[in-house]
């Protein structure tokens, strides 16, 4: 071999090298994507996005590759969706669906019947008839719009209060419990493939208030006939707490005995700044406890996180002193976190 040829040869495996290292940082697995792993393993690994997600082409290629399910983080909301009686905001929600179809993704609606994020049409409502109007048309409409292309929608969100006893919403205010019923029924009439759910947080440790009057409410609708096909449990969860296996399986599996299945609906673990790499480890287990959960469970039917990137985050704003919930950081580069997710499902 020539000097000139040994160059070369050391040159074009420098670049091999380079290129491998660069698929690496890209997916954090040689080329591999949890997205693969989840798809050949029939796992619904979902994310939470807002539009600039899917119209900035380096995000939107982030999300092709990693996810195989998208809920809108707000834009489905009343707020956004219907700020007046008679304004319609699809163009966002047209975005979401069309864009998960052409990259084989499911879309998952997020939420109808809600306290919060509500336009002050709503906020405004004042009799059985108004808000029994508004709700029906909202539901009706979407979901006719959307027929048979939306696999599963948070029909109500947070009905409840801590100790169990039904939120003093709007919703209940003007038209009562029923509210509930009719909301599943309506969306039941207008979609008989989308899949009911009614989502909540704190609501997955059996034994507490708030998670026993969710179960009990749940179970009455089933008993009476209500349609509805799942419960969402959010998941929003401290990395300092370890997660209650036991409470959860069994919040999980008293919905599996009800002909039921769970969606684990927006799962981030923040830490409390600043963060360490024991705090991470802390993080990495309850991501993990999770995952191991909703892989092991046979009713749990998807796993979605809300948010990816810690440069976009709800938690700063909200948990003031905490940080860094997401399986990617500010640099939208995976975390070890990542890595450790994606092999539990190549493994399963
Ligand atoms: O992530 C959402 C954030 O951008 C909004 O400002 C906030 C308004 O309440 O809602 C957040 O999403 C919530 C979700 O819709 C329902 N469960 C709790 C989520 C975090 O607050």
């Amino acid at each position: 071999m020539t000097h000139k040829n040994a160059r070369s040869i050391t040159k074009a495996v420098i670049l091999c090298a380079a290129s491998l290292a660069f698929l690496v940082t890209l997916t954090g697995c040689g080329g591999k994507s949890i997205r693969d792993h989840a798809d050949a393993k029939g796992l619904v690994f979902g994310m939470a996005v807002r539009p600039g997600d899917m119209l900035d082409p380096q995000r939107a290629k982030l999300l092709k590759e990693h996810f195989n399910l998208l809920v809108a983080e707000n834009t489905m909301k009343m707020q956004y969706l219907r700020p007046t009686p008679t304004f319609w905001n699809w163009g966002d929600v047209d975005m979401l669906v069309n864009f998960a179809e052409a990259n084989k993704m499911k879309a998952k609606g997020h939420t109808f019947i809600w306290h919060a994020q509500n336009p002050p049409f709503i906020m405004g409502l004042n009799s059985r008839e108004a808000a029994l109007k508004a709700m029906t048309e909202t539901i009706t409409e979407t979901l006719t719009r959307y027929k048979g292309r939306i696999a599963e929608y948070d029909v109500c969100n947070e009905v409840f209060e801590e100790d169990g006893t039904l939120r003093n919403s709007v919703w209940m205010r003007n038209i009562g419990a029923e509210y509930i019923d009719i909301a599943f029924q309506t969306a039941r009439a207008a979609d008989p493939s989308v899949k009911l759910i009614l989502n909540d947080y704190n609501n997955e440790y059996a034994g507490t208030a708030k998670a026993d009057a969710f179960y009990a409410l749940v179970k009455s609708m089933v008993e009476r006939g209500i349609p509805i096909d799942g419960v969402g449990l959010q998941l929003h969860m401290m990395a300092k707490h370890p997660i209650n296996e036991t409470a959860l399986r069994e919040t999980i599996r008293r919905f599996r005995d009800l002909g039921l299945t769970v969606s684990f609906t927006e799962v981030d673990v923040r830490i409390q700044s600043p963060v360490t790499p024991d705090k991470e480890a802390e993080q990495e287990s309850v991501y993990a406890t999770l995952l191991g959960i909703a892989m092991d469970e046979p009713n749990v039917k998807s796993f979605i996180l809300w948010g990816y990137t810690d440069a976009q985050s709800w938690i700063p704003a909200t948990f003031g002193g905490y940080d860094s919930a997401h399986l990617f950081d500010r640099e939208m580069k995976p975390k070890k976190v990542y890595r450790t997710l994606m092999d539990m499902i190549k493994a399963k």
